[in-house]
Order: C-alpha cells, then sequence, then structure tokens
C-alpha cells in the first residue's frame, strides 16, 4: 500500500518517497510540472470510475468558454489562472471532473495533470458522473490529508506547485514551505475556555495557534497576535491546510522582512449560537449586515470575553490594542467589520478579505471618531463574487473621509488564492505601520 501520513509539503520536498500524489518537472508540460495522482481505493470499495476534482482555468479577460466550462490543464497558458467557485459573473464555476485510469497491475487509479505555480486543492470522487459530481461523496486524499481533519471542515487535500519562469509569469513560490525545515515556525491546535461552546466539548473551543520560529527562545520577549478567520464553512483548519498561512508567515519572517508575530486562527461555530438562531433576534445594536449582525454580535462578544484573554495569558504576547490585528475572509470578513465597528479600540489593524455587505451609507456608526486612529486594508478578487461588497465598503468609507488601503489580486475570484495574495500584502506592507497610512507603508 502507498498510503502514508506525509503531509503535501513533504511530498514535494521529498518526491521519491512513496507518497501517492507527487509534484514532477517535466519539460513537456505546458506548466514544467505535472503533479501525479494515485487513488487506491480500499479493500471494501471497487469504484467503477474515479473522478479528480479541482478548479479549472480562466483566461486573462476570464473570457473561458463558459462558466461552466474552463480551460483543460493540457491547453494551459500563462496568462490563464485557476478559477475557483463562486466568481462574480454568474452562477459558480465548476470543478474540472477530470477521469483517472485504472492501472491493474497496482489496483489504483491515476492521473498526471499539468499545474503551474501556486496552492491547489482537490478531492477524489469515487463511482461519479462528471455531469453532477457536486452530487457525490467528495474523498480527501489518504496520502495528503488534510492537516487537521475536522468535522464541518471544507474538507480538500491541498498540494503546493513551484514556479519555472520557463514556462510560467506568475510566481507563487511566496507560499511554499520554508525550505529549510529547522527555521520554520510551529502551527498546532489548541483548546481554551469559551463559556456556550458545544464543541469539541461543553465550554472548551478548537483555535489554531501559529508561534514564530525563535518564540520561546528570547528570554522575555513578548509578540504582537494576528487574529486571522476563516469563513463560512470553514475551521480554526483551513488557514494552515487550504491557506498555508504558516508557510507565507515563515518566509517572511526568516527573510525579516516581518518581524516575528503569533498567527491565532479563531473557530466560529459551535459556540452555542447559530446564524439561524441570531437573525430571527433582529437587530442588535449596532449595524444590521442581512440578519447577520446578530451572529456577529454574539462571536465578536465571545472572542472579546474569552479568546483573547485566553491567548495573552497562556502565551509571551503584548497585551496592547497596537500589538493586535485581526483579519478574515468572506463571513470572517464580516466578522472583521463587526470588530472593526463595534471592537475598533481593540484592534490596531483590520484586514477585511472578501467581505460580507458594509454598514448602510446612513448609518451613523461610519462616523465613529475611533474609527479613523486604526488602519483599515480591504480588499477581494477581480472575479470574486464579494467584488462589490468590498468596493461598497470602500466607497462608504470614502463618503466620511475614512482612510483605508487596499489590494485586489487580478487573477482569482472568491477563493484562497485572493486570500493568500491578500495576506501576504498585508502582513508585508501594512500590519503594524503607523496609521494615518503613508506613501511609505
Ligand atoms: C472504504 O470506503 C467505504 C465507502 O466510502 C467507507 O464506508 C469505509 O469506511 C472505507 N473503509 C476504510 C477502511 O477506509
Ligand atoms: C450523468 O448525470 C446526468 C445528470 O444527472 C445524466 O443526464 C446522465 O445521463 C448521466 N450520465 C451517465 C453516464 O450516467
Ligand atoms: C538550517 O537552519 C539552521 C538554523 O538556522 C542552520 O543551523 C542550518 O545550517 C541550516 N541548514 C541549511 C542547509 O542551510
Ligand atoms: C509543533 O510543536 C508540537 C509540540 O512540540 C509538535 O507536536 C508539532 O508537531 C509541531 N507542529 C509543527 C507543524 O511543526
Ligand atoms: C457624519 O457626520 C457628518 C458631519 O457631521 C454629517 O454630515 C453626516 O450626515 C454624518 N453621517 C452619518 C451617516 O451619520
Ligand atoms: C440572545 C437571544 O435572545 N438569543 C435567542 C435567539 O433566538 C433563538 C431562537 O431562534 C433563541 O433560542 C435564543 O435564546
Ligand atoms: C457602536 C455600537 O454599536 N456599540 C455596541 C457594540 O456592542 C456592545 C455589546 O453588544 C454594545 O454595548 C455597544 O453599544
Amino acid at each position: 500500500m502507498r498510503f502514508s501520513s506525509l503531509f503535501v509539503n513533504a511530498a514535494f520536498l521529498e518526491v521519491g518517497l512513496a507518497a501517492s500524489t507527487t509534484v514532477r518537472k517535466v519539460d513537456t508540460s505546458p506548466t514544467g510540472y505535472v503533479v501525479d495522482f494515485v487513488f487506491t481505493p480500499n479493500a471494501t470499495t471497487h469504484p467503477k470510475s474515479v473522478l479528480l476534482g479541482f478548479p479549472l482555468y480562466s483566461d486573462s479577460l476570464h473570457a473561458s468558454p463558459s462558466i461552466t466550462d474552463g480551460y483543460s490543464p493540457w491547453d494551459w497558458k500563462p496568462e490563464y489562472f485557476s478559477l475557483a467557485l463562486f466568481t462574480n459573473t454568474g452562477s459558480p464555476a465548476t470543478l474540472a471532473g477530470l477521469d483517472m485510469t485504472y492501472n491493474p497491475s497496482s489496483g489504483d487509479w491515476e492521473l498526471s495533470v499539468p499545474f503551474p505555480s501556486g496552492t491547489f486543492n482537490y478531492n477524489f470522487y469515487p463511482d461519479c458522473n462528471s455531469t453532477d459530481y457536486l452530487n457525490c461523496a467528495a474523498l480527501t486524499d489518504s496520502s495528503n490529508p488534510p492537516l487537521e481533519p475536522y468535522p464541518g471542515d471544507q474538507l480538500v487535500s491541498t498540494i503546493q506547485v513551484p514556479f519555472d519562469g520557463k514556462y510560467q509569469v506568475r510566481d507563487y513560490d511566496w507560499q511554499l514551505p520554508l525550505p529549510n525545515e529547522s527555521r520554520r515556525g510551529n502551527f498546532s491546535f489548541q483548546q481554551y475556555p469559551s463559556p456556550g461552546s458545544t464543541y469539541p466539548s461543553k465550554d472548551i473551543h478548537d483555535v489554531g495557534i501559529y508561534l514564530p520560529n525563535e518564540y520561546g527562545t528570547i528570554p522575555g520577549k513578548k509578540y504582537p497576535v494576528l487574529y486571522l478567520s476563516h469563513g463560512g464553512g470553514g475551521t480554526d483548519a483551513d488557514w494552515f491546510n487550504q491557506g498555508r498561512a504558516q508557510n507565507i508567515l515563515d518566509r517572511l519572517i526568516d527573510c525579516g522582512e516581518v518581524d516575528p508575530m503569533i498567527v491565532v486562527t479563531p473557530n466560529f461555530y459551535n459556540l452555542g449560537f447559530t446564524m439561524q438562531q441570531d437573525a430571527t433576534n433582529g437587530t442588535i445594536e449596532g449595524f444590521d449586515v442581512v440578519g447577520l449582525n446578530g451572529f456577529f454580535n454574539a462571536i465578536r462578544e465571545n472572542y472579546l470575553t474569552n479568546l483573547i484573554p485566553w491567548v495573552e495569558s497562556t502565551y509571551a504576547v503584548n497585551s496592547t490594542p497596537s500589538s493586535r490585528a485581526f483579519a478574515g475572509l468572506s463571513l470572517g470578513g464580516g466578522l472583521t467589520l463587526s470588530m472593526l465597528f463595534n471592537a475598533t479600540s481593540t484592534f490596531s489593524s483590520y484586514c477585511i478579505m472578501s467581505n460580507t455587505p458594509s454598514p448602510e451609507p446612513d448609518d451613523p456608526i461610519w462616523n465613529q471618531t475611533s474609527l479613523r486612529s486604526v488602519g483599515i486594508f480591504a480588499g477581494a478578487g477581480f472575479y470574486d463574487a464579494a467584488f462589490e461588497n468590498s468596493r461598497n465598503f470602500q466607497t462608504r468609507a470614502s463618503a466620511v473621509d475614512l482612510a483605508y488601503l487596499s489590494h485586489y489580486p487580478m487573477y482569482s475570484a472568491h477563493q484562497w488564492a485572493t486570500w493568500q495574495e491578500i495576506l501576504y500584502v498585508y502582513l508585508r506592507r501594512v500590519i503594524w505601520r503607523d496609521v494615518p497610512y503613508g506613501v511609505d507603508t
């Protein structure tokens, strides 16, 4: 059996090992690389077919043949980009449902696919019809499991592919693991007391923690903390699984581009309230974000009461607002807005990614003077279904002369590539800088 517990990071760095999914340098691939996928059916199943599912490609004008029919990986060109779900032009784009081939001698299903540089999520769909695979069970790769397989997680396996300038123009190597393992930071999943939590057990909740490589080696040193939220349907594991935030931080810290920091990835589900319930409770104070405000209020108060004090009493951190920042994507972008408008002075800056709607322009909440003392950074993918929400936020901020910086990744939609890039720019150019932001920021 080829099963191993290797993470893909290891599979990529040590291509010779017996992992089922390997990244291989191939000069005949249009990208310079292929990924060899191998799916081994388990002893009790004998699939008739297996599909490999991952996002297809769009072209530089996002004019691919149709929204459900992007370009095949074998036709890949340098200006193409991977197009995931929820674009701003009509219905969600499809995943590629690529037929794998049965190898009778190994008993495995196999497929080698060209991939450009970057981070990609995929699943296997046994016995599935390519036209309706979204109704099929999606399996992760047992040779390359999610870093924390987790109930409720958007369970996918993730591969990372290097850049090759001979074939490609966009270099995403800043997402790859820092080569020298002994210089990487550490991430882990912890539990903290959170009254009301129903998972993983009563009044206990999960949280992901990234510690920089030097953590614990410099007596008395305290670190700033970035709180980095997942989105709808996600968990505290997503930024490590799908976003590979640990790699992005390792690299930027290692080369001295950002100061070492702690990153906390909270989890806003199973805290004793649901969106449904809190929407029915109507408008609580502050703004009404399409019925989500009650949910956001409850999470915000829960984090302020339970999570942040726990982090600050458990780790060597600076407990001042100037050493705290909050970021989040999609539904977590809405939560970031809730923190910005209703916990304004708790954090020094806010990174709002692909957010839900912001307060209406006539809401007096825009006029709070405290908003002018914090940093605001906002963006979404250029083809992101949340692009409009993000622009509306900026238009409304501009209308009250509220300063912000923004970044809109060109070749991306509502997907991890967008949030990785916004995080990368926020870390390099914005976080911990003095406000108001100037030309040097
Ligand atoms: C084998 O696959 C079946 C169907 O997906 C599943 O129910 C079963 O748990 C699997 N067995 C193992 C050992 O993974
Ligand atoms: C695949 O699914 C579609 C839609 O459900 C159906 O029309 C088609 O006949 C199916 N094809 C096969 C080969 O099962
Ligand atoms: C990796 O980093 C460690 C710690 O800084 C250093 O001692 C070692 O020489 C590095 N290894 C390589 C191959 O650069
Ligand atoms: C982080 O440290 C813990 C405790 O030493 C260890 O079990 C875990 O494997 C480390 N995680 C990573 C990603 O290195
Ligand atoms: C914000 O303050 C300005 C100046 O006092 C005022 O003209 C405007 O109506 C206020 N906006 C809101 C939404 O309250
Ligand atoms: C705080 C509060 O009033 N929560 C209520 C919200 O609505 C649900 C029912 O939909 C109640 O169970 C909660 O107590
Ligand atoms: C400005 C604003 O809406 N502030 C509210 C934030 O939330 C707390 C607790 O829910 C309220 O007490 C504030 O009035």
